[in-house]
């Protein structure tokens, strides 16, 4: 899951001048496997109606059922053959900067140490489970993988730009927590949705959050919490929409009209929404009274 910054800005011992390190797969215990099997399993079972077809493929392609954690050596062979994207590992958080440059040249960073029992519905740093399960087998979409490219290289953009929350946002409301038209209904394909038992079945079917089209300048507009699940998820049409609507942007004006203007706090709905699912919000004033 993507976090507002990373702790340091240089790597620490042990990892590259790219912050990268070896996965080191020798060294997981039996529980740690375990521990992904778990995970695997139950996602795995709930998210065949559920998620994007192009996922489903992405966990084919990339023979993502063998039991354990996987070795990204083995998957990076398939992975390089489907589309040229690379997984590296990193120790937790990245810079800004760094993570974007990696996104640049398809190479996608991933935690390697997996969650404790303890947390296995909620932690803060992307795992290996989050990482790989949630993210990779998309980056076998030939579509999802250059919007991806396309992304690292826009953050790079706006990193000298001074305009990086709006790229967080973007990533945070596609990427992560974005939601896809298939047919008459709609299905998951964010990463932080799809690594989440809880978020998989709320994110589709729970009456709270609301679920509006996808608007680029709405969506870099939007705040977003980080704490509890999403209170608006945005719809895509396809992948090559995404991806057009984000390469094909003027960013130049629509970077300046970000900054003369208020975020949109979570929660709300404007005058120009495409507005699929109005939601109740009572999950978050439940859990987040005003
Ligand atoms: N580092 N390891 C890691 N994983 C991320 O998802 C990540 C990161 N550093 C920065 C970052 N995400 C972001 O905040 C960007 O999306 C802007
Ligand atoms: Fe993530």
């Amino acid at each position: 899951m993507a976090l507002d910054s990373a702790h340091a800005a240089t790597p620490p011992p042990g990892a590259g001048p790219d912050w990268t390190i070896p996965q080191d797969w020798a060294a997981y215990t039996p529980a740690e496997h375990a521990m992904w099997d778990r995970l695997f399993q139950r996602q795995s079972a709930m998210l065949p109606a559920r998620v994007v077809p192009a996922f489903l493929d992405g966990l084919d392609i990339l023979r993502m059922d063998r039991p354990g954690i996987p070795d990204f050596e083995a998957l990076n062979e398939r992975l390089m053959r489907a589309t040229g994207w690379q997984v590296v590992a990193v120790p937790g958080l990245v810079p800004d900067e760094v993570f974007f440059e990696h996104l640049a040249n398809r190479r996608f960073v991933a935690g390697r140490f997996i969650r404790t029992p303890e947390q296995i519905d909620y932690l803060q740093e992307p795992d290996v489970f989050h990482d790989v399960f949630g993210h990779v087998p998309l980056l076998a979409d030939p579509v999802f993988a250059d919007y991806m490219q396309a992304y690292g290289e826009g953050g790079l953009r706006a990193a000298r730009l001074g305009m990086i929350e709006a790229l967080a946002r973007l990533y945070w409301y596609t990427v992560e927590f974005g939601l896809i038209r298939d047919g008459g209904a709609l299905k998951l394909y964010g990463a932080g949705i799809v690594s989440s038992y809880g978020e998989s079945v709320f994110a589709l079917d729970h009456a709270s959050p609301h679920r509006i089209g996808f608007d680029l300048e709405r969506v870099m507009r939007t705040q977003y919490r980080i704490d509890d699940y999403q209170q608006a998820y945005f719809v895509i049409d396809s992948f090559a929409d995404l991806l057009r609507q984000t390469r094909d942007a003027d960013l130049g004006p629509l970077y300046e009209r970000l900054r003369g203007q208020n975020p949109i706090p979570v929660g709300t709905l404007v005058p120009g929404d495409t507005v699929i699912h109005a939601g109740t919000q009572d999950h978050a004033s439940a859990h987040h009274p005003a």
